[in-house]
C-alpha cells in the first residue's frame, strides 16, 4: 500500500449535529515530513461533541473527527526519522517539534511548527486535505482525525511507543487522561498537604483526582450536579462531594465555608464559563490557583472582579494537561505498564467505529466515561 491511495472506512461529519456517515474515503500517500498511521481503536472525547455541535470556531465540515487513538504506522513520507512501518503510535494533536520558540522556550508544551496547518483542517505542506470522498476533499480536525481506519498526520504529532503496550487501553493516553494528570502535575504542580476542588467528575476531573491524589493532596472535593459521579469518583482519590443542587448559596461560598477560606487548588473540567468563575472564586485569598481545563464555545468570555486577582488568586489554563506529546506520552505509556496510572477504569463502553453515532449519545448519559472504538 505504500505510495498509494488507501480506501478505507472513515466517520465523516458532513454537517454539524447530523449523525456522523460511514463512508469509504481515499487517504493519499503521506508527503514530506508525514506519517501514514493504521488506527486501531479511537475514542471519544467530549471535545469530539463540542466541535460536532458547530460551536468550535475551528470546526470545518465535512470533516473526520476524532484525537484521542492509537494504531501502526503505515507508511512514512520522505524526511521521516523517527518512525517506520510497524511502529505502534499515538497521535498526538499537541505536535512537539523540539525546533519552534514555543518548543525551545522550556516554558509550555505548545508547538507552533504545525498548529497554522491543524486549525484549519489541512497538512502544512500543500496546504490541503489528504482525505477525499468521491474526489471532494474532507478536512482534517486537530491534526489527527482518528474517526478513520487510516489517516495521515504530521510527523511531529506521532509519539512512539512501546509496542508491548494494548493499543486498545492506551489510546486514551492521547488526551482525556494525561490531560487531567498533567493539570495537577505541570500546570498547578500540587504540593503534598493542598486542598483541592474538582469541578465535573468526568473522564477529565477523574484524571485531575488520580493526579492530586498520586501528588499527596489531602482534601480532594469532587463538585457535580450528578450526584451518581461520587461512587466512581471515590475511586479516582475524591474523598467529599458537593452538588451544587444541594445548596441555595453560591457554590464558591458553599467550598470556601467548607475549606476555612478555599482551597489551595481548583480545577474546572466542564467548559462552563459560570462555573470557571465559581472554580476561581472559591480558591484560597492570597495563593489559591485555579486552572480551566474545560473548553468553552466561542462567544463564551470568563469574568470576575479583578480584586479576585489582586488579592492573590491565581487564574491558568492547560492544554494536553502540559505535557511534550511526542517526549512524554511514551513516558505515560511505561506509567501505566508499570501499574504507576489508572487507564482501564476510565474505559466503561466498546463498541466498533460502525456504532459510533450511538457512542455520541452515550457521551451525553451519565454512565459513560470513555469508549473506545474498534476500527
Ligand atoms: P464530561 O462531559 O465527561 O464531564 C463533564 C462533567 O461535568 C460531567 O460529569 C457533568 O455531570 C459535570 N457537569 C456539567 N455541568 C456542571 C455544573 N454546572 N457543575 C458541576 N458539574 C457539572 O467531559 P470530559 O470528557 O471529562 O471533558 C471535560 C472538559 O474538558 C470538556 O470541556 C472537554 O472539551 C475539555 N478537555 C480539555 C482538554 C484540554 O487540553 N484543555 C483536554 C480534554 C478535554
Ligand atoms: N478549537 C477550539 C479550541 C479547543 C481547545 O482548546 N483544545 C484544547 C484541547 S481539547 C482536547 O480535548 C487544546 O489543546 N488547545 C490548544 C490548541 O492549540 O488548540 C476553540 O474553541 O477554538
Ligand atoms: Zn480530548
Amino acid at each position: 500500500t505504500q505510495g498509494q491511495v488507501i480506501t478505507c472506512k472513515a466517520a465523516v461529519a458532513y454537517e454539524p449535529n447530523k449523525p456522523l456517515v460511514i463512508e469509504d474515503v481515499q487517504v493519499a500517500p503521506p508527503q514530506v515530513g508525514e506519517v501514514r498511521i493504521k488506527i486501531l481503536f479511537t475514542a471519544l472525547c467530549h471535545t469530539d461533541a463540542y466541535t460536532w455541535s458547530g460551536k468550535d470556531p475551528e470546526g470545518l465540515f465535512p470533516c473526520i473527527l476524532g484525537h484521542e487513538a492509537a494504531g501502526v504506522v503505515e507508511s512514512v513520507g520522505e524526511g521521516v526519522t523517527e518512525v517506520q512501518p510497524g511502529d505502534h503510535v499515538i497521535p498526538c494533536y499537541q505536535a512537539e517539534c523540539r525546533e519552534c520558540k514555543f518548543c525551545k522556550s522550556g516554558k509550555t508544551n505548545l508547538c507552533g511548527k504545525v498548529r497554522s496547518a491543524t486549525g484549519v483542517g489541512v497538512m502544512m505542506n500543500d496546504r490541503k486535505s489528504r482525505f477525499s470522498v468521491n474526489g471532494k476533499p474532507i478536512y482534517h480536525f486537530m491534526g489527527t482525525s482518528t474517526f478513520s481506519q487510516y489517516t495521515v498526520v504530521h510527523d511531529v504529532s506521532v509519539a512512539k511507543i512501546d509496542p508491548k503496550a494494548p493499543l486498545e487501553k492506551v489510546c486514551l493516553l492521547g488526551c482525556g487522561v494525561p490531560t487531567g494528570l498533567g493539570a495537577v502535575w505541570n500546570t498547578a504542580k500540587v504540593e503534598p498537604g493542598s486542598n483541592v476542588a474538582i469541578f465535573g467528575l468526568g473522564t477529565v476531573g477523574l484524571a485531575v483526582a488520580e493526579g492530586a491524589k498520586t501528588a499527596g493532596a489531602t482534601r480532594i472535593i469532587g463538585i457535580d450536579i450528578d450526584s451518581k459521579k461520587y461512587e466512581t469518583a471515590k475511586k479516582f482519590g475524591v474523598n467529599e462531594f458537593v452538588n451544587p443542587k444541594d445548596h441555595q448559596k453560591p457554590i464558591q461560598e458553599v467550598i470556601v465555608d467548607l475549606t476555612d477560606g478555599g482551597v489551595d487548588y481548583s480545577f474546572e473540567c466542564i467548559g462552563n464559563v459560570s462555573v470557571m468563575r465559581a472554580a476561581l472564586e472559591c480558591c484560597h485569598k492570597g495563593w489559591g490557583t485555579s486552572v480551566i481545563v474545560g473548553v468553552a464555545a466561542s462567544g463564551q468570555e470568563i469574568s470576575t472582579r479583578p480584586f479576585q486577582l489582586v488579592t492573590g488568586r491565581v487564574w491558568k489554563g492547560t492544554a494536553f494537561g502540559g505535557f511534550k506529546s511526542r517526549t512524554q506520552v511514551p513516558w505515560l505509556v511505561e506509567k501505566y505498564m508499570n501499574k504507576e496510572i489508572k487507564v482501564d477504569e476510565y474505559i466503561t463502553h466498546s463498541m466498533t467505529l460502525g456504532e459510533i453515532n450511538k457512542a455520541f449519545d452515550l457521551l451525553h448519559d451519565g454512565t459513560c466515561l470513555r469508549c473506545v472504538l474498534s476500527t
